[in-house]
């Protein structure tokens, strides 16, 4: 017989209380290993109240599927309030990310087209493959200067620039200039705004934002004062376009980018254009350099692996010619690595659905309109779920029976990642130039872990060695 909701284990009825113990466990910065000792304690679901917020958890593929047949055809995440706040706070639409019900789809139907159907990807590469040249013409500068044959640093601030380059040149069809020496400082302000707005928001997960605005709270006005800066800078790069393409005429000669391919095509208003360009151009920062971050440190750990790479992109690059479209359909342990580094260091600790209609999991009766979330972070290091879950092993992902439900980095279904395969193309892109060129190490007994500031990060700076091949 199928139980009820109310007997599904874990600690819902105080929430008050539970928030006051979360953070006493540091709850903010921790949250994916409290999720993993919830898994442990309680099972493969559980039930949860942190404040106001309240779920219900799972960690399993086969759970997961059901999860995601439920969510309907206006498939709702759990609204991250600070985001909301501010976009009412300051009179500004929402984007695809943010809006819900019919709004969302329509929106959403019209920017698939522009930035994930597979038939983009030739306007993407020629842009992407010129950013990757660049910095690999960069790291051998540095190499050259340092007198020393390599180049040892945190590589975070040269990944930001490096994600915000490629998106930036996607979306406008323009370049940055971040590879250089000399960068624009609005554009390293716009990096370390994205980074304040992601850090001030995992408190307010918690504690509604309102509140926190009403007496006037740091992280409130901090985070008011990040996205204001993203919004600057990305109406600044959107204002720039629109004047440029006033005066254009006749028919476009190139690729123009995304941002120009949905004004000319003008079936969406200039502001849900505006406000979904910013959401892209602000989520496609962090995620991916900390991702590629992640990468170059597994290879730094596992030179024999980095080895069979080579040979992948170099067999790849042989038989293809150089032509870089055709080279991604030949590297599937490179895109096996990408997806290892997201099952082990998920850039979203969890997945979340408003379910549309009741299930049935782990014997438990769910009703409609429940929050639940996987939790993805859990889900990658479960043995259960994965052979020998603490080895870094791209080949896992040539087999078959690993995929099931298993690979959800980005998310799944019409909700997805909007940005993937901006995401996909751009870092499978930086790994073969970096392949290709450079060896990367590291030093020994570092040992990394990650660490939750609404999106997980690495909780120390990796420090790693480039050297030419
Ligand atoms: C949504 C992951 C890169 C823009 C999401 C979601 C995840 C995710 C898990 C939620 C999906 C769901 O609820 O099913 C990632 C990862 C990335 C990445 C792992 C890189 C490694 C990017 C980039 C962009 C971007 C580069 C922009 C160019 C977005 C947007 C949404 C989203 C706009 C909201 C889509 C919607 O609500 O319709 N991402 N992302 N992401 N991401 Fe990404
Ligand atoms: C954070 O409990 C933990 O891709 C919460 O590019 C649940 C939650 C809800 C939404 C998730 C968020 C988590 C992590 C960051 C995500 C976000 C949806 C989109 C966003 C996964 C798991 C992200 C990073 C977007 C951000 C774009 C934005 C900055 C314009």
């Amino acid at each position: 017989i199928v139980r009820p909701f109310s007997e599904i284990p874990g600690l819902w009825k105080n929430g008050v209380a539970n928030l006051y113990n979360f953070w006493k466990l540091d709850g903010f910065r921790n949250l994916h290993r409290i999720m993993v000792q919830n898994f442990n304690t309680f099972g493969p679901i559980y039930r949860e109240k942190i404040g106001y917020y309240e779920s219900v958890n799972i960690i399993s593929p086969e759970d997961a599927a059901i999860l995601f047949k439920a969510e309907g055809h206006y498939p709702k995440r759990l609204k991250v309030e600070a985001w909301t706040s501010y976009r009412d706070y300051r009179n500004r639409k929402y984007g695809v990310l943010l809006k819900n019900g019919e709004d969302w789809r329509s929106n959403r139907v019209i920017l698939n087209k522009e930035v994930i159907t597979p038939k983009v990807l030739e306007n993407f590469v020629p842009l992407l493959e010129e950013v990757g040249l660049d910095f690999v013409a960069r790291v051998h500068k540095k190499i050259k200067r340092s007198g020393q044959n390599k180049w040892t640093t945190d590589f975070s601030q040269e990944l930001f620039k490096y994600a915000l380059e490629s998106v930036s040149s996607v979306l406008y069809g323009e370049r940055l200039g971040l590879m250089l020496d000399y960068i624009d400082p609005e554009a390293q302000h716009f990096i370390d705004c994205i980074t304040l707005m992601f850090k001030t928001t995992s408190p307010m997960l918690y504690i509604p934002p309102d509140l926190l605005r009403r007496i006037g709270a740091k992280v409130w006005r901090d985070h008011v004062e990040a996205w204001d800066g993203i919004f600057n800078q990305a109406d600044r790069c959107i204002h720039n376009i629109y004047r440029q393409l006033r005066q254009e005429t006749g028919p476009l000669k190139k690729y123009p980018g995304v941002l120009a391919s949905l004004l000319l095509l003008d079936k969406l208003s200039i502001e849900d254009i505006k406000a979904s360009v910013t959401e892209l151009m602000a989520g496609g920062v962090d995620t991916t350099s900390i991702t590629l971050l992640w990468t170059l440190y597994e290879l730094a750990k596992h030179p024999n692996l980095q080895e069979e790479l080579r040979a992948e992109v170099a067999a790849a690059r042989a038989e293809s010619q150089g032509n870089m479209v055709e080279m991604l359909k030949r590297i599937p342990l490179v895109k096996g690595a990408l997806k290892e580094t997201l099952r082990l260091h998920p850039v979203a600790v969890s997945l979340q659905r408003y379910i549309a209609e009741d299930i049935i999991i782990q014997n438990y009766h769910i009703p409609s309109g429940t929050l639940v979330q996987l939790g993805l972070y859990a889900m990658g290091r479960d043995p259960k779920v994965f052979f020998r879950p603490e080895q870094y092993q791209p080949s896992r992902w040539l087999r078959t029976e690993t995929q099931y439900f298993k690979s959800l980095g980005f998310g799944f279904g019409p909700r997805q990642c909007l940005g993937r395969r901006i995401a996909e193309t751009e870092m499978q892109i930086f790994l073969i130039h970096m392949l290709e060129n450079f060896k990367v190490e590291k030093q020994r007994h570092v040992e990394a872990q990650s660490t939750f500031e609404l999106i997980l990060i690495p909780d120390k700076p990796l420090i790693l060695t480039l050297k030419p091949l």
